[in-house]
């Protein structure tokens, strides 16, 4: 690697920070059985501890997403609390993701239900949300919705589309002025037949209706097989409309496996899209990277610090990509070459410039070794086990 390249991986390093779920730190599982860790979060404060320990051995992971329901069952009026223990483990509190998925009142559906009551108690609970985000100093509302039908012919599209389109517009109202509001869009699932926001068009169209502050949110895993995502994120980039990520990887629906573990290129496609979009305005494009993971099988502290430095790698590689070399290959039309500034960069081995890169930051070489032999593990195992240990989300 050149030193002008090094450079590139170190100013690329440097900008990068990625959110980490605080439900990717509990016990979790498939509809089918969940598989339990003694050492898994169960509370709020192991959460921020164990999402602590990734920021610690990464130092890239300062905020971590609640998910309402699942990390404050006691409600949105305790800003203070949850200030402070983020603030115990070196974190602060990131987005906030209401929850107007689990209770039986949503059996048909939150914002998008037939029933006004049932819409108006969605809307409130968003509306505590956005109150707890700005108690919390918390700047992005993340909202997913598992809204949507599972037989022809049961729903009308079009008026659920509707009252979307009102609640969004009135919990966009109250938002502060340093608050954003994402809207995240899926195919499939819980809903099978159709969901009240599929895909990013839908989710465009709903966040700019509902106001200026509001983007779309792409999880990765939010898509039919085979669908460019890159592409999806080149035009929204160029509308100003892309509000953040949920990354994970998948290899047949919304898997939520680690990022960059089945198709690592994917992952780097969508940063090569990032970063020429930067090159070409000279602009910095404001996106919120957060993982959206939870893990049955792999160690859950372990997963995260994984799924971080295969973030940091892919950002780094393309941050190697020589736009020069491409925009001068495109307009000339030399596919190959074109194409070969993407792989080249891709496959340059940035893994000793990242190391340097945490050495001279004063953090492990390797986060994933350095967390091994801290010894925390074994400890919170130790502490964790035994007690009453419940799955308390379903991610
Ligand atoms: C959904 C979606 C949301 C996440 C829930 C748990 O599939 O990805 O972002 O909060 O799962
Ligand atoms: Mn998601
Ligand atoms: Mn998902």
């Amino acid at each position: 690697m050149t030193a002008k390249q090094n450079d590139s991986v170190v100013d690329a390093l440097n900008a990068f920070q990625i959110e980490l779920p605080s439900w990717g730190f509990a016990n979790t599982g498939t509809r089918f059985g969940k598989f339990l860790q003694a050492g898994a979060a169960a509370t709020l404060e192991e959460k921020f501890s164990d999402a602590g320990q990734v920021h610690r051995w990464t130092g890239v992971c300062p905020a971590v997403a609640l998910h309402v329901l699942w990390d404050l069952p006691a409600g949105t009026g305790i800003a203070g609390e949850v200030h402070t223990l983020a603030s115990r483990h070196g974190l602060r509190a990131g987005s906030v993701n209401p929850n107007v998925f689990q209770d039986q009142v949503n059996k048909y559906g939150s914002l998008g239900n037939p029933d006004r009551d049932v819409r108006r108690q969605a809307l409130d609970h968003i509306l505590d949300s956005v109150e707890l985000g700005k108690a919390l100093g918390s700047r992005d509302l993340s909202l997913w919705f598992a809204d949507g039908s599972n037989y022809p012919g049961t729903q009308n599209i079009r008026h659920r589309r509707r009252w979307f389109e009102e609640g969004l517009t009135a919990a966009h109202a109250r938002l502060s002025k340093d608050q954003r509001m994402l809207v995240e869009y899926k195919p499939f699932e819980p809903a099978f037949y159709h969901t009240d926001i599929a895909d990013w068009g839908m989710a465009l169209v709903l966040a700019r209706q509902s106001g200026p502050k509001a983007r779309v949110l792409v999880d990765t895993g939010h898509h039919y097989l085979a669908q460019n995502i890159e592409q999806i994120v080149a035009w929204l980039l160029d509308e100003g409309m892309l509000g953040g990520f949920h990354f994970n990887d998948r290899r047949y629906a919304d898997d939520d496996l680690t990022l960059g573990s089945i198709d690592p290129y994917q992952v780097f496609r969508i940063f090569a899209e990032i970063r020429f979009y930067e090159w070409e305005t000279g602009k910095r494009a404001d996106i919120a990277y957060m993982v959206d993971q939870s893990h049955n099988l792999k160690g859950k502290i372990e997963e995260m610090i994984q799924t971080v430095m295969t973030a940091q790698e892919l950002y780094a590689k393309a941050a190697l990509i020589d736009f020069p070399r491409l925009t001068k290959a495109q307009n000339e039309q030399r596919l190959i070459d074109a194409e070969n500034t993407f792989k080249d960069a891709f496959s340059t081995d940035v893994r000793p410039a990242v190391r340097e890169w945490r050495r001279a930051r004063g953090l492990g070489e390797d986060p994933l070794a350095a967390f091994r032999e801290s010894g925390y593990m074994g400890r919170i195992t130790r502490e964790r086990a035994g007690r009453e240990s419940a799955v308390s989300s379903y991610a």
